[in-house]
């Protein structure tokens, strides 16, 4: 892969000066944590804001941290204090952080955040221009740089782009909220490929730029006209195997190399026999849920009195935002709740809430998953939400309970968790009941489902799915961009045919040849169309091929007497002039299955409950035990994926009842094209379609063909026209224009 260019608003470190000089630390958060472990291993540079002011540098710190971070391949952006705050602080964080998490009663709308925010865009985009080059990838993450695919984009047109949004995105009816909702979703629309956790956040997204901009969406395309842009979902993972060895390690340290944190723990765990432990991480934010939590502990212990003295509910938040009005209210509200159920229910022996206000160093972020009993985890709005899937990660035994919320992106993964409501304040302290009485059997088949998933589908896979989503988005914006029929082209085109001595033309019916695309409307052709197609076909020097969809009976009727070649049912059958029909039918195959076999496990994995069946020439995805929604949009996407990757194969897709099955066809319009043409030597070919079946004939014909699309500007085809009067008055043209 060329050089990618990772662009986030803070880098994976951050800077701090001290008493002791210059200090660089890793930074704490969803996205630091998740990429850090990676990006070193690519080639790779990070560009983003080092966490300290310009202006408290001299020229010999700038020069050390300068050094510090290339060592990282980390590249700084200084931003100056006050356009950060309004920036960060302002806009990203009291109006796009709180509207895109469903806070519309927290979301400030001031033109001043606003301009911070553009200026600050600018400012990356200027710092990416400064270093990119040709055949760079960059990547771009997060809500705080929503309009730097554009910027990005405006100056450097031909650059692939990929953008990850980290957190949720709105419905529709709470985006619209925005005063600059069109000028942000413009800004992400730069991007060739733009990426969110999961499906809702994708399809917000789509029903967002359909209805605020007009532009339409097909499967996980947006067309805006002049370029195609993939929309998909990547459910972030994490390092899974760094955790689980982590975690491994803890059970086998001895006595005298243990943490002061372990052995604390572990004492703990002597002095109470069926003592629990509960852990709830999370950095300080009211997304998180962290009150409710704590009154659905309150009201966990009013409810089973004989967990007291033996349930601990571990509260660690890491500082976050703090300059931030909503998280000072939040954190006076968390030290108030924790003080009041400590001071209710606790004793000289049993303190219920361990309240630590701080970031914790890996090592001891392992202690405490290790030890824990149950992970609680409630947010009431997440993205995707990482400390589940660490939780998990750190179960080597494979015993432990996860709550977790339906609000996190994770719960569309980790179904076997028990899944709870934040809101239900009552249901999650009957989850921690259930959670502490559940059989140790019961536990271990849970985990081992999620954590089978978690593995495959780890932080390195998700980059590289998404970054050879990137690579394949711009393979397909190039191959399939035809270019507009001019009347150049066409004098061209109608030049060659006059020369010519032996032609062929090959025509699609609907929607090519009359205005309606679907099949099951009747639509026979008309008197102008017999005039046209019998004027080509008297022609001796002729041969015209109907090549349809329709079944063989319709052709029957309405050209059975015609002196043109008619293909049937996507080009099963044949009818020669005056001939009768003929079924094409090849030898049936199952080598194929060996190229797709791996496209459906992948659909499999990140589809829970979809399933494969393998039949003697044909393979099934099967996604009827799948969430309904989420599973018909898997379905478009493997039918949209297939019908790319099958071409060539000898293959069809076919849609069932929850079922999208791939078999042996035999022939479709690029098989049954190129047959009919044979070893012969046609001096001038024409095949004009309008759906994806002719994009087979397309792809199948010579070189020199002249191929038309209608509609379609991305097809393989050379040239799009807009509709079947342009087809007709091309061809019109063609007979009327005498040899
Ligand atoms: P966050 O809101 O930061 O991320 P999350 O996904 O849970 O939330 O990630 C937090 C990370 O910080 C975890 O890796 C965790 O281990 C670490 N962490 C938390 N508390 C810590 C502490 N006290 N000490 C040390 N480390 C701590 C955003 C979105 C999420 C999305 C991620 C990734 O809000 O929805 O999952 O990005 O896309």
């Amino acid at each position: 892969m060329d050089r990618l260019l990772i662009i986030s608003n803070r880098l994976p470190v951050s800077v701090k000066k001290g008493d002791d000089g210059i200090t660089i630390h890793q930074s704490v958060g969803g996205l630091a944590t998740g990429m850090k472990t990676f990006y070193k291993k690519l080639d790779s540079t990070w560009i983003g804001w080092p966490g300290i002011d310009q202006q408290e540098l001299n020229s010999e710190d700038n020069k050390y941290i300068h050094d510090q971070l290339e060592k990282e391949r980390c590249e700084p952006l200084y931003i100056n204090k006050r356009d950060l705050d309004l920036y960060y602080n302002g806009f990203s964080n009291k109006t796009i952080w709180p509207l895109f998490h469903y806070f519309p009663q927290y979301t400030d709308y001031h033109e001043e955040y606003w301009q911070a925010y553009q200026r600050v865009n600018e400012l990356f985009a200027e710092k990416v221009l400064s270093i990119i080059k040709e055949d760079d990838f960059i990547w771009i993450h997060d809500y705080h740089l929503l309009l730097l695919p554009k910027l990005i984009r405006d100056s450097f047109p031909d650059t692939t782009i990929g953008f990850f949004n980290h957190i949720p995105f709105p419905s529709y009816e709470l985006f619209r909220l925005l005063p600059w909702r069109e000028e942000i979703l413009e800004g992400m629309l730069g991007a060739d490929l733009i990426g969110f956790h999961i499906y809702d956040y994708e399809r917000h997204f789509n029903s967002c730029v359909r209805r605020l901009l007009g532009y339409d969406y097909s499967l996980n395309r947006i067309n805006t006209g002049d370029r195609i842009i993939k929309v998909d979902n990547f459910p972030m993972g994490i390092d899974y195997d760094r955790f689980y060895q982590a975690s491994l390690e803890i059970g086998s340290i001895k006595e005298e190399h243990k943490s002061r944190l372990q052995k604390d723990i572990e004492t703990f765990f002597r002095t109470t026999s069926q003592r629990k432990l509960i852990l709830s991480i999370d950095r300080l934010d009211y997304t998180k849920g962290i009150s409710n939590r704590l009154y659905a502990f309150q009201k966990f212990l009013e409810k089973y009195p004989e967990y007291h003295d033996k349930v601990t509910l571990i509260l660690l938040a890491v500082p976050s935002r703090s300059k931030v009005e909503q998280y000072q209210i939040m954190k006076k509200e968390v030290d108030e709740l924790v003080g009041h159920i400590n001071g209710k229910w606790g004793n000289v022996r049993w303190t219920p809430v361990w309240y630590f206000y701080r970031s914790l160093p890996f090592d001891d972020l392992v202690i405490l998953y290790y030890y824990s009993d149950i992970g609680l985890v409630t947010p009431v709005r997440d993205g995707m939400n990482l400390v589940a899937k660490e939780f998990i990660a750190t179960k080597t035994t494979g015993k432990g309970v996860l709550i977790l919320s339906e609000m996190a992106g994770a719960a569309k993964e980790m179904s076997e968790a028990i899944v709870i409501n934040p809101n239900n304040i009552e249901g999650i302290a009957n989850a921690i009941g259930m959670a502490l009485k559940m059989k140790v059997e019961d536990q271990i088949a849970r985990n081992r489902k999620i954590q089978e998933r978690l593995k495959r589908y780890n932080v390195e896979r998700w980059s590289n799915e998404f970054l050879n989503s990137m690579k394949g988005v711009r393979t397909l914006q190039k191959r399939f961009l035809a270019k507009k029929i001019t009347e150049e082209t066409e004098q061209k085109i109608r030049s060659e045919y006059i020369k010519s001595g032996k032609n062929i033309l090959f025509l699609d019916y609907n929607g090519t040849l009359v205005s309606t695309r679907d099949k099951s409307e009747y639509s026979p052709p008309d008197k102008e169309l017999y005039e046209i197609l019998d004027k080509l076909a008297r022609d001796n020097r002729n041969e015209v091929v109907l090549i349809s969809s329709r079944d063989r009976k319709t052709l029957d009727r309405w050209f059975g007497d015609k002196e043109y070649i008619l293909f049937a049912e996507h080009g099963m059958w044949e009818k020669k002039k005056n001939g009768s029909w003929i079924k094409l039918n090849n030898q049936l195959r199952s080598a194929w299955k060996k190229i797709i076999r791996p496209v459906l496990e992948l659909y499999v994995d990140r589809t829970p409950g979809s399933f494969i069946e393998e039949k003697s020439f044909s393979l099934a995805w099967h996604y009827e035990k799948t969430d309904p929604d989420y599973g018909a949009q898997r379905a478009f996407e493997l039918k949209d994926e297939l019908t790319e990757r099958i071409i060539n194969l000898d293959l069809q897709v076919m849609e069932g009842k929850k079922v999208i099955e791939i078999k042996n066809l035999g022939v479709n319009k690029g098989t049954a094209g190129s047959k009919k043409i044979g070893g012969d030597q046609y001096d001038f070919i024409l095949a004009i379609g309008d759906d994806w079946t002719d994009e087979y004939l397309f792809e199948e014909l010579p070189d020199n063909a002249h191929t038309i699309n209608v509609g379609l500007k991305y097809s393989r085809a050379k040239y799009y026209c807009e509709s079947h009067r342009d087809v007709r008055e091309l061809l019109k043209n063609m007979c009327e224009t005498e040899p």
